[in-house]
């Protein structure tokens, strides 16, 4: 039996949870930074505790209605967007540290925190949280854990997954469960269930509470700035600088990401001579840190493998080094660009980017592109955009008739098609070039135990096979 739910009747039976949908909020709360899907949420609602997610999700079973758990809505694959009439659950009010343990080196908080806040919070105790993204100051904390985030330091650190000792969290069915929530380094009795969650956006249960694992600060970093005449010179510096340090950090961009960043923030082009790409590179400072840059440059100048290079002297030129890079994203965003978030195996990048590059070049397509990332854990944030941006469906289009190709490369060099911004909506339709049909199948059948009514992210990663897709009867 369907009967319209009207938000007064959702507001009456959850309260004191807050519910919103007036339509200049709702518009807002709809989706992430991609803006390119007919947005329709039916209402926000904004619990504080793991109980009232809970009752969330009863009354959502009780009354079949689709739900999409939502945080800083910076991800870029429609992740959090609603397109079936859901109810969005915003975690905004589930932003509180709960406890800090610098014995165990645990810090345990809701999901809303803001990872800037998190980390500006343990640097207090004299400890760190590695995972760190250009979005730090508005992504939350349960959305990093949802798409298993990776960021600058992956390199050193790994992904978010490294760091998630344990979760609380709501399934599809309205079950409580805790998952070594008490961040036990030893517990092997069966299953790790907090792995599953993390990484599978928001389709399996929804994370209330979160042990993180912290480590000591890490030294003052050292930070070079290098400008390169190919990706095999890149790759010559990569594995030159591997060898005599760890790194914390291995970016790249190439001279059109560097161009439209330099437009957006009004900065000056580093070098006197510009160059097709351009490495940062840092590790932790030692005291003969200086001394290994001049030989690092030295050498690399006079093999041919660096062009150019400067190192920071002091945070404020290591801030301004950085903002070549970590501006790139809110820079390209003007134009509405096309977005990949590859993941190659470093040695093949140069090949990778000689294949690839003539497909947005070809007379039929004249499309512009800009290449940068973390190089240094082989994911590539290759951005396309038209040169005078308008008719953005006809120019989706154009890529979309690539992305066959282009994906067939991907998988050729065994790569995947989504490194860290997950697959949400956008990649959704090639999934198949990087998991098989058997892995999502077995996928599917796990979502069905924990989701068993299809409540969470509907068409989120993949369709379900029984999904009728139904539109939510909330009004
Ligand atoms: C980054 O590394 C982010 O800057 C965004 O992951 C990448 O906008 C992008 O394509
Ligand atoms: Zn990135």
């Amino acid at each position: 039996m369907t009967i319209s739910i009207t938000t007064e009747f959702i507001r009456k039976t959850l309260y004191p949870i807050e519910v919103i949908d007036t339509p200049d909020i709702l518009k807002q709360y709809a989706h992430d930074t991609l803006s390119c899907y007919d947005t329709n949420a039916a209402a926000i609602l904004f619990p504080e505790n793991t109980e009232q997610v809970q009752n969330i999700v009863q009354f959502a079973k009780k009354h079949h209605l689709k739900l999409i758990p939502s945080g800083g809505r910076t991800g870029m694959t429609g992740g959090a967007t609603a397109i079936q009439h859901e109810l969005i659950i915003s975690m905004d009010k589930m932003n509180h540290i709960l406890s800090i343990n610098k014995t165990e080196r645990l810090i345990t908080c809701q999901p809303g925190v803001i990872l800037q806040t998190l980390h500006e919070y343990v640097e207090l105790h004299r400890l760190f949280y590695p995972i760190t993204l250009a979005a730090k100051g508005s992504c939350q904390i349960g959305g990093t854990i949802a798409t298993n985030a990776g960021g600058v330091h992956v390199v050193k650190y790994g992904n978010t997954r490294q760091w998630v000792a344990g979760l609380k969290i709501i399934t599809g069915n309205g079950d409580y469960l805790d998952l070594n929530s008490r961040g036990l380094m030893k517990n092997n009795t069966g299953y790790a269930l907090h792995e599953l969650i993390i990484g599978s956006e928001g389709t399996l249960g929804i994370i209330t509470e979160v042990t993180l694992r912290l480590t000591q600060l890490p030294k003052k970093p050292m930070t070079l700035l290098l400008s390169h005449d190919s990706l095999h010179h890149v790759m010559t510096c990569f594995n030159t600088t591997k060898q005599s340090i760890t790194l914390l950090a291995f970016e790249f961009f190439d001279q059109s990401s560097l161009n439209q960043v330099m437009q957006h923030q009004t900065l000056q082009q580093p070098f006197q001579n510009e160059a097709p790409f351009y490495t940062l590179i840092e590790w932790e400072a030692t005291p003969d840190s200086e001394e290994l840059v001049f030989q690092l440059l030295e050498k690399g100048l006079s093999e041919g493998w660096v062009s150019d290079g400067v190192f920071s002297q002091n945070e404020t030129q290591r801030e301004q080094f950085w903002q070549y890079r970590e501006h790139i994203s809110e820079a390209l965003r003007q134009d509405q660009p096309y977005k990949y978030d590859l993941s190659i195996p470093i040695a093949s990048i140069p090949d990778f980017y000689e294949q690839v590059m003539p497909l947005f070049q070809q007379d039929s397509m004249r499309l512009q592109s800009a290449w940068f990332g973390h190089i240094g854990d082989g994911n590539i944030h290759l951005n396309v955009f038209q040169s005078t941006p308008n008719m953005q469906t006809e120019f989706y289009a154009k890529c979309e008739k690539l992305n066959q190709t282009l994906f067939a490369y991907v998988k050729k060099y065994g790569g995947s098609i989504s490194a860290e911004h997950g697959i949400g909506l956008l990649k959704k339709p090639y999934l198949s070039f990087s998991r098989s049909a058997s892995e999502v199948k077995l996928m599917q059948q796990i979502k069905t135990i924990f989701d068993p009514y299809h409540l969470l992210n509907p068409g989120k990663i993949f369709d379900m096979p029984s999904d009728d897709h139904h539109q939510n009867s909330a009004v």
